[in-house]
C-alpha cells in the first residue's frame, strides 16, 4: 500500500484526487484539514459513505498550513510515500484583500510543508508535488509554456511563484523529489461558487428556475484556459509516478472569454445572457490577468496525458449538476409555501 497524503483534501482538487487515489486500490489516503466552527466536507463526504474497503482507506487529520509544529506532527505519524500540496487561500480577487494571510498560507505554508517532507526524506523517500498556478503568468503574452518568464499580478500569484521557486529549490538542493505542476484554470460541478465558471452556471440555472432575477459580473473580456478538474488531477499523479522529478504545465490549449462562458451557459438554459448580467466594479481585480492560454505538450509527451473534457463538455456537465440543484430548492420552496 502507498500512502499519500493531501492538503487542500476538502477542496475541488483534493477530492478529486483522494477519489482518483482511493480507486486505485493500492493507496491509502491521508487529508489534512481544518479546524472550523462548522464542518466543510461536503466534496468527500460521499467517499466515507462507499464500501468499507473504501472508506476504510482514507483518514483524516487535523492541520493548518499556517502552523509548521502540526504539519510536522503529521507527517511524523503518516510517514506518506507522496505529498500533494493543493491546500491554499485559492482566490485570486480575495487576496487582494487579505495579502499577507494569502502570502502565509500560499508561500509560506509550502515552505512549512517541505521543511517537513525534507526531515522526513532523510528516513524514507518522499515525493512532493506543489499546486502551482498559471496565475503566475500574469502579463506574460499568451501561450505561456514553461520557458515563458512569468509576471505575477496578484498576491495570490506573487505566493504561489515563491513556492513555485522554493519547490525547485528543495529539488535542487536537497535532491527531493519535487514536481510543481503549473495548473491553468480547472473547474468542475465542485468548483467553490464564487469562481466565474461556477457562478455562472449557478446564476444561469437560478435564473432559470426563477430563483434569482439578474447576475453581477466583472470583467467579461478576460480570457481562460479552462479545463476539468477530473482530468488535471490525473496529471498530478502522473508527475510523482515519472522516473524523475520535474515541472510540467497542464491545459488544454484553447481559450475562452468570461463573455462566451456566459454565452454558453445561459444558451444551454436557453436564455440570454446580455439579458440577466450586470457589471459591476466589485468584481475587478486591481490589477488584472487579460489572457491565459497554455502549452500543455510536454505533459503530453512525457508523461502521456491529455484532457478528455472540453470547453462545451465542461460547461455542459455544470449547467446539468447546477440545474438539478435549482430545481431542487424551487420545489423545495414551493412545497414549504404549499
Ligand atoms: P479550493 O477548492 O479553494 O481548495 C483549497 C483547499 O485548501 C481547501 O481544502 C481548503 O480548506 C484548504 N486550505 C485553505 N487554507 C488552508 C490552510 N491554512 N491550511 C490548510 N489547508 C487550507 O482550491 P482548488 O481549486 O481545489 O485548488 C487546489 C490547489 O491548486 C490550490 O493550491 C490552488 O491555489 C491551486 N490551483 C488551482 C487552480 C484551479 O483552477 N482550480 C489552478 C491552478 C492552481 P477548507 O475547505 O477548510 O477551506
Ligand atoms: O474564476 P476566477 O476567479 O479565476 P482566476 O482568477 O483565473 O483564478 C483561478 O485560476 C487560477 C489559475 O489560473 C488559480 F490559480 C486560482 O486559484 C483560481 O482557481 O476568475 C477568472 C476571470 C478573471 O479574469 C476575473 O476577473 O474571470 C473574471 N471575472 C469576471 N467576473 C470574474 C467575475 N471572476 C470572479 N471570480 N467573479 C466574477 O464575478
Amino acid at each position: 500500500m502507498k500512502r499519500a497524503l493531501i492538503t487542500g483534501i476538502t477542496g475541488q482538487d483534493g477530492s478529486y484526487l483522494a477519489e482518483f487515489l482511493l480507486a486505485r486500490t493500492d493507496y491509502e489516503v491521508h487529508g489534512l484539514v481544518r479546524r472550523s466552527s462548522s464542518l466543510n466536507r461536503q466534496r468527500i463526504d460521499h467517499l466515507f459513505a462507499l464500501d468499507r474497503s473504501v472508506s476504510d482507506r482514507l483518514h483524516l487529520h487535523y492541520a493548518d498550513l499556517a502552523d509548521a509544529s502540526s504539519l510536522a506532527m503529521v507527517m511524523e505519524l503518516v510517514r506518506p510515500d507522496e505529498v500533494y500540496n493543493l491546500g491554499a487561500q485559492s482566490h485570486v480577487r480575495v487576496s487582494f484583500d487579505q495579502p499577507l494571510y494569502t502570502a502565509d498560507v500560499v508561500g509560506l505554508g509550502t515552505l512549512r510543508l517541505l521543511e517537513a517532507v525534507r526531515h522526513l526524506n532523510r528516513s524514507q523517500p518522499v515525493r512532493f508535488y506543489q499546486a502551482s498556478s498559471s496565475e503566475m503568468y500574469g502579463s506574460a503574452p499568451p501561450p505561456q509554456g514553461l520557458d515563458t518568464p512569468f509576471h505575477p499580478r496578484s498576491p495570490y500569484a506573487c505566493a504561489k511563484l515563491y513556492a513555485h521557486w522554493q519547490t525547485i529549490n528543495y529539488r535542487e538542493a536537497y535532491g527531493l523529489f519535487a514536481c510543481s505542476g503549473i495548473l491553468f484554470n480547472h473547474e468542475s460541478p465542485r468548483r467553490g461558487e464564487s469562481f466565474v465558471t461556477r457562478k455562472a452556471t449557478l446564476g444561469a440555472t437560478r435564473i432559470k428556475e426563477g430563483l434569482q432575477k439578474k447576475l453581477v459580473m466583472g470583467n467579461l473580456d478576460a480570457r481562460r484556459d479552462w479545463g476539468f478538474a477530473g482530468d488535471y488531477v490525473r496529471a498530478m499523479w502522473l508527475m510523482l509516478q515519472h522516473d524523475k522529478p520535474d515541472d510540467y504545465v497542464v491545459a488544454t490549449g484553447q481559450t475562452f472569454s468570461v463573455r462566451a462562458l456566459l454565452e454558453l451557459a445561459f444558451s444551454l438554459v436557453g436564455l440570454d445572457y446580455q439579458d440577466f448580467v450586470e457589471f459591476d466594479t466589485r468584481y475587478t481585480r486591481p490589477s488584472e490577468v487579460d489572457v491565459l492560454l497554455g502549452d500543455p505538450s510536454k505533459a503530453m509527451n512525457v508523461l502521456g496525458w491529455k484532457p478528455e473534457v472540453d470547453f462545451r463538455g465542461l460547461i455542459t456537465m455544470m449547467v446539468e449538476h447546477d440545474l438539478e440543484l435549482a430545481r431542487r430548492e424551487r420545489f423545495a420552496s414551493t412545497y414549504r409555501q404549499t
